[in-house]
């Protein structure tokens, strides 16, 4: 039996169908305000090969001077568009957190896309869990300890599925290996929305 590590929740399935696309419709008006586009890694600027945009107040972007919240899109300049209500009503729900969400990552997958290991940190405060939706296509999740190098554990994300990521996991490795293409009718053009509402600081 696959044990996760302590402070992740998982709950499969825990968006239905109609949830899951209404969620979507809510993800495309976003995007048509705040279009997705290809951050650059820090230093190299070499281009991740997921894309990305933001709603909520501060967003999280990569160029070739680092990592960072800001609170614009780093190609237009306008400010994020408002997180929608039924993602804030998600967080309220699942997260036992008072404040509301200040972040809404919105990364997409198409099928050759991945995400290397890595740990988040660019916030200034760590006591709040982050919380994760994934839509559209399944992946395969990867998640280990709070150091390079230790054991990691592996899992499928499904469309609808939500991850709660709170306590020692909120600094623990992870990343996406692969997406499994044709796996959700979801999204018309295939592919993974992954959201992750986060709190940035106290
Ligand atoms: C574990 N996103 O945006 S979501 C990211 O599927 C990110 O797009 C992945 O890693 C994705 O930073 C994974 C699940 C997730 C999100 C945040 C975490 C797992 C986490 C923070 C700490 C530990
Ligand atoms: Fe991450």
């Amino acid at each position: 039996m696959l044990v996760l590590p302590k402070g992740v929740r998982h709950i499969p399935g825990h968006l239905d169908r109609d949830e899951q696309t209404s969620l979507v419709e809510d993800i495309r008006a976003v995007v048509r305000q705040a279009p997705l586009y290809r951050p650059e890694m820090p230093r190299t600027g070499k281009p991740l090969s997921v894309r990305m945009t933001n709603c909520g107040t501060l967003g999280w972007v990569s160029d070739k001077a680092g990592y960072r919240y800001q609170d614009s899109h780093p190609v237009s300049g306008a400010p994020w568009p408002p997180v929608p209500n039924r993602l804030k009503a998600l967080w309220a729900d699942l997260t036992g957190e008072s404040r509301p969400p200040q972040a809404c990552l919105i990364n997409y997958y198409d099928v050759s896309a991945r995400m290397g290991l890595h740990q988040d940190r660019d916030e200034s405060d760590f006591s709040a869990p982050v919380l994760s939706v994934s839509l559209g296509d399944a992946c395969l999740f990867r998640i280990g300890g709070t150091e390079r190098g230790q054991p990691t554990r592996s899992f499928r994300l499904e469309s609808g599925d939500v991850v709660i990521l709170g306590g020692e996991s909120r600094l623990a490795f992870h990343g996406v290996d692969r997406i499994y293409p044709m796996t959700s009718t979801l999204l018309k053009d295939g592919g993974r929305i992954n959201l992750t509402l986060r709190r940035v600081d106290s």
